[in-house]
């Protein structure tokens, strides 16, 4: 399997933390967004929407979307699971993954914060404030959602966690103030000290 990636990608991450998790072996083939290969071509042939991550199967099959990437490494490999057993905590686990990877992370995505600047005429400080806006109440609406036990949902790190390291990641790389999110912080730290976690991080990628 290929995993069309970058190493700054929040989406993209998700998936390697998930690769992680599952002990998969998945090579990884970065596409660097600054430099618009998402853009070329060969790349949009297998993701119409330009974005990054892609799973390629080694039949050839495409992946795109991270949380339906992770969906079928979890078919592929059920150990360990990557939501808690009881139904309710599940569904809970998936709708904070959910708020990140639906109500958060598309308002800041490049393509769109280029449109902001190119089309509508937004100065540097408007892209950084609404950034930050979006991120910061988002988070502050994930904080509500989890009870960490050490990780969001339990004693084991879920789809939950898969998403929110990414997007801890995000918040502070662009200064997004945590200090009224301890439960975010507490579940981020406990990740933080997993292996799979460690190794999906940004600046352990080989294009950091
Ligand atoms: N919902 C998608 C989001 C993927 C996405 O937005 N990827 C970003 C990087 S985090 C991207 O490739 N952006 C390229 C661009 O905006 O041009 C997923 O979860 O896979």
């Amino acid at each position: 399997m290929i995993l069309y990636d970058y190493f700054r990608s929040s989406a993209a991450y998700r998936v390697r933390i998930a690769i992680g998790l599952k002990g998969l072996v998945v090579e990884r083939r970065p596409v660097h967004l600054l430099h618009g290969e998402q853009r070329d071509p060969d790349y949009r042939a297998k993701s119409p929407l330009a974005i990054v991550p892609t799973l390629e199967l080694d039949d050839g099959r495409l992946i795109t979307q991270s949380l339906a990437i992770i969906d079928y490494l979890d078919a592929l490999q059920a150990d360990p699971p990557l939501l808690p057993s009881d139904p309710v905590l599940a569904a809970q686990a998936r709708a904070a993954a959910l708020t990140i990877a639906c109500e958060i992370h598309p308002l800041a995505n490049l393509r769109v914060l280029e449109a902001l600047q190119g089309e509508f005429g937004a100065k540097e400080n408007q892209i950084a404030e609404w950034r930050r806006r979006w991120i910061s109440e988002g988070l502050k609406a994930v904080e509500q959602l989890i009870a960490p036990a050490p990780f969001a949902f339990g004693a084991a790190p879920s789809l939950a966690d898969i998403c929110l390291v990414p997007q801890v990641y995000n918040a502070r790389r662009f200064d997004v103030p945590l200090d009224s999110c301890p439960r975010i912080l507490a579940a981020d730290a406990a990740c933080a000290l997993l292996p799979a976690f460690l190794a999906a991080h940004p600046q352990a990628q080989p294009d950091a």
